[in-house]
């Protein structure tokens, strides 16, 4: 497996027409264009739903529920929402799209002193996918990826040092983001009549349960209507959450096509993973998921996956949801395990590294 190219330099290098690698087959190109005509072509149809956490402080109990169960609802019908009034400082996600954007816009003789080696198992910090599949497919994109929770697992030896306040901001926002993370999993816990600590609990709770950020750099491509950013796949996660710099370019299968997310101003995307799935017996769904590409600008998406420890938890349905009428769909496994499964059965694609 040789080096990964990255895809910044092709896309800066003046080319008209993006290499083989890069063209996905036939059988990807449903709804695959540029992600501005495809937002506009998604304006008609069904909407990935926005669900507005303002009602979970509120002292009325009824309230409360409501919100609980626009929660559930999204979660089982969709298993990605739009969540506003999440609790994350709106001047945080800010700062963190700045530092962000800066270490990218940063020279790659720079970048490249932070390049991982996917092949010796060292997979933080900044990288391209490498076609280690047989098809030899590749994603237009680029990336950094590093665990920023909690703070005695992280190694800050391989974070940016560029710009300066990149380090500062980006465990602030791990921090911030992990109370979000348990306000979630609270949630969907009541939504599914457990007791609200359950789901955390499962996953590894404070200790055990990492922050993975993945920060996706997708330079503009001339022919977005035969690439992708990142391919069709569902997350290995807990849960995910999703920033971006308000350029289109998620796309989640619903109903049979391809539904483009519409940029929804100072909220977050949060997305149900494999691991939730198979605790939930398959109520909430982990929903299959890519990124499109464009001709005119550089997208940049922060994606956070919340994950349980590889080996320690055994996961499985709860009890609570199995019962005569309702058989356990998942076999026990460990994260690791399913992660090793659905390499397995996966017959097209590579191993994306970090979801
Ligand atoms: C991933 O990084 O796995 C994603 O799915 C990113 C999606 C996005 O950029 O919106």
């Amino acid at each position: 497996v040789s080096a990964a190219p990255r895809v910044e330099i092709l896309a800066k290098s003046g080319i008209n027409e993006i290499p083989t690698e890069y063209v996905r087959p036939e059988s990807e190109r449903l709804d695959l264009g540029d992600a501005f005509e495809e937002v506009k072509k998604a304006a008609e149809g069904p909407q990935i739903p926005l669900v507005d956490l303002e009602g979970l402080d509120s002292p009325d109990e009824e309230v409360r529920r409501a919100c609980v169960e626009e929660v559930r609802k999204a979660a089982t019908e969709w298993g990605v929402m739009h969540i506003v009034n999440h609790g994350l400082p709106l001047e945080l996600i800010e700062q963190l799209r700045k530092v962000g954007r800066e270490f990218f816009d940063l020279p790659i003789e720079q970048k490249e002193q932070y390049a991982n080696d996917q092949s010796s198992g060292k997979i933080q910090g900044y990288g391209s996918k490498l076609a280690n599949n047989a098809s030899g497919q590749l994603e237009w994109e680029d990336y950094f990826f590093h665990l920023i929770f909690p703070d005695d697992k992280i190694d800050i030896s391989i974070w940016p040092k560029q710009p300066t306040d990149y380090i500062e901001v980006t465990k602030k926002f791990g921090r911030q983001l992990r109370a979000v993370v348990t306000k979630m999993l609270e949630v969907l816990s009541l939504g599914l009549g457990l007791e609200e600590g359950k789901l955390h609990r499962e996953l590894g709770g404070m200790e055990d349960l990492l922050l993975q950020l993945k920060i996706n750099y997708y330079p503009i491509c001339p022919q977005p209507d035969l690439a992708l950013g990142v391919e069709a796949h569902t997350d290995i996660s807990a849960l995910s959450f999703i920033l971006h710099n308000m350029v289109p370019g998620l796309q989640v299968y619903y109903g049979g096509r391809w539904i483009t997310a519409k940029c929804v101003p100072d909220s977050i995307i949060m997305h149900v993973g494999d691991c939730l799935e198979i605790l939930s017996n398959g109520q909430y769904k982990s929903i299959l998921h890519r990124g499109l590409v464009n001709k005119e600008k550089v997208r940049v998406s922060w994606a956070v996956f919340c994950e349980p420890p590889k080996d320690k938890i055994v996961l499985k349905p709860l009890e609570e949801l199995v019962a005569d009428g309702t058989p356990a769909k998942f076999p026990p496994r460990t994260f690791e395990q399913h992660i090793q499964h659905k390499l397995f059965r996966k017959t097209r694609g590579a191993f994306k590294t970090p979801n």
